[in-house]
């Protein structure tokens, strides 16, 4: 499809003028990007090195590839997207802002209740600079992790997702540019570039974070990044929304929008896995789900290696929330750059001062839970939530065990198993929060995080499946389709 008849089916859609999006220039955008001809520029000149990078980087061999993505027309939440073909490159990665609340108030920090900033503040330049690149550096890095997993799909639904998490994550990455070009100046355009030439796992220009640097190399792994890591994503976002620099906030706040679906991918990615583990099992009689042999006889994930995924993704993930007691995270709540997730429903003062909050700390070899400042234990809080937040999805998955009659049940592994950063990022720890030595964990690290046997029969099963309605033998058919389409609709065409 060409990019003018795009354009055409897009630029009207709404009439709404607040929410809708002008699909008529060359960056798609609603905040009026052509009165502001500087900056227009400087992101026009911007965009042909984005499109360099996604030759590059972004999903490998699918140039030609014509896929079911759904772009946003606007920024309603209801009906701010639209589906059609498109090949990739094609995409209309565009600026859009959640709606701009009148007389919003910084809801947080010293600066409660004074109306939020609409330019950055002075003062607060370089913090702000800081969170906005670290969010920014997140997006491209995953695009870079799946850039091969095409290749090895279960089927044309499941690769048609991985293409839309990725152009969404491409346009993450256009959201944190648009905001560095338009208020940083010359070092945000340097951030610009730089946000294009680090790569994920690169010796020498690697991304910032830690689980942006790990292999995602089948799609398992891919399933649980989309639900243990982007899930990190959306806490992240959901504090960022509560900014008071406020083209961040509406930033994120939209693009909270666009995230739910790439934790549906992870949540129902595992589902299907385990619908398929138990029914397999099932048919063939075995009750024991820790016969692993038997089950991988059957060419299917055994549970086992399941729950050692989960363990792995959700540290890595975990070390994604910094140090629980960091005064980084204090000085950004106190400023009111950042807030708690879900800051506004919060029954409190809003600013910590004398304020205290339980932190699970290592004491004299036990793991307690210890009051400190409330300022300096915004991250953990954070993690707090996030962990609750898994556990919602984890209770779905069980429920589908429960279901198919097979004992097993998935976990999330201690809060301090297997940590880089933060409070327990040098001891060594189990599944059950058991202390043990250096030597110990080396013996034993396998029973909790896979093999290189495991990875390998992980490998053999990712054999692609590409005709329209057939699904690999590992995994369960979704119950319905993006979009409402049939079951056997053809979400990419490969030609
Ligand atoms: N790896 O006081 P500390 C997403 C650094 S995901 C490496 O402990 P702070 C997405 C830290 O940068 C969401 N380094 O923590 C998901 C600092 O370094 P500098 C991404 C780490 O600063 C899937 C030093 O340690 N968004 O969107 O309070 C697909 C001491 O920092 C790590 C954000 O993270 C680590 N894991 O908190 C696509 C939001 N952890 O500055 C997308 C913005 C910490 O001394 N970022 N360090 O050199 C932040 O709010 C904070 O930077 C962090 C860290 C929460 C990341
Ligand atoms: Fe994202
Ligand atoms: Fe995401």
């Amino acid at each position: 499809m060409s990019e003018e008849s795009i354009s055409a089916g897009l630029g009207t859609l709404r009439e709404d003028s607040m929410v809708e999006v002008n699909y008529d220039e060359l960056i798609p955008n609603n905040v009026d990007l052509s009165t502001d001809l500087r900056l227009k520029r400087a992101l026009e000149s911007w965009q042909p090195k984005f499109l360099d990078w996604w030759k590059v980087a972004g999903p490998a061999d699918t140039r030609e590839f014509e896929v079911y993505l759904r772009t946003a027309v606007g920024v309603d939440p209801k009906g701010w997207a639209k589906f059609d073909y498109l090949k990739m490159p094609e995409y209309r990665w565009g600026i859009l802002l959640a709606p701009k609340e009148e007389g919003r108030m910084i809801p947080c920090g010293k600066h409660k209740g004074e109306p939020v900033w609409q330019e950055v503040p002075g003062e607060y330049r370089a913090m702000l600079r800081r969170l906005v690149v670290v969010q920014g550096d997140t997006e491209p890095a995953s695009v870079e992790q799946q850039r091969y997993l095409s290749k090895t799909a279960p089927s044309l639904y499941d690769m048609r997702n991985l293409f839309q998490v990725n152009v969404e994550e491409g346009r993450h990455l256009w959201a944190m540019v648009y905001l560095l070009v338009k208020y940083f100046g010359r070092d945000g355009r340097e951030e610009a570039e730089a946000l294009l030439q680090r790569r994920s796992a690169d010796a020498d220009r690697p991304r910032i974070l830690g689980a942006f640097n790990e292999e995602t190399p089948d799609w398992l792994s891919f399933f649980m990044f989309t639900f243990f890591t982007d899930r990190d994503g959306k806490m992240q976002l959901e504090s960022l929304a509560q900014s008071g620099f406020d083209p961040l906030s509406r930033s994120c706040r939209f693009m909270l929008t666009e995230e739910a679906h790439h934790m549906f991918v992870g949540e129902t990615g595992i589902a299907r896995v385990i619908q398929r583990t138990c029914d397999a099992m099932n048919e063939a009689g075995i009750t024991n789900a820790r016969d692993i042999e038997a089950v991988r006889n059957l060419g299917v994930i055994d549970l086992p290696t399941l729950q050692k995924k989960v363990n792995f993704h959700g540290s890595v993930s975990r070390d994604l929330f910094g140090s629980e007691v960091s005064t980084n995270a204090a000085n950004a709540f106190n400023a009111g750059l950042k807030g708690r997730f879900g800051e506004t429903k919060i029954d409190d003062d809003h600013q910590l001062e004398g304020a205290v909050y339980p932190v699970t700390r290592l004491v004299d070899g036990c793991f307690i839970d210890e009051d400190v400042p409330a300022l300096s234990a915004i991250n953990a809080r954070l993690l707090d939530d996030y962990i609750k937040d898994c556990q919602g999805g984890i209770k779905r998955w069980n429920k589908v065990f429960e279901k198919a009659g097979i004992d097993f049940q998935i976990t999330q592994p201690h809060k301090a198993f297997s940590r880089m950063i933060g409070e327990f990022a040098d001891i060594f720890v189990t599944t059950d929060g058991e202390i043990i030595s250096e030597q110990e964990w080396n013996q034993r690290k396998t029973e909790w995080l896979c093999t290189d046997e495991d990875n390998v029969y992980i490998q053999s099963l990712m054999n692609p499946c590409m005709k329209k309605g057939e699904y690999a033998g590992w995994i369960a058919s979704p119950r319905i389709g993006i979009n409402n389409q049939p079951g056997d609709f053809e979400y990419v065409k490969i030609g």
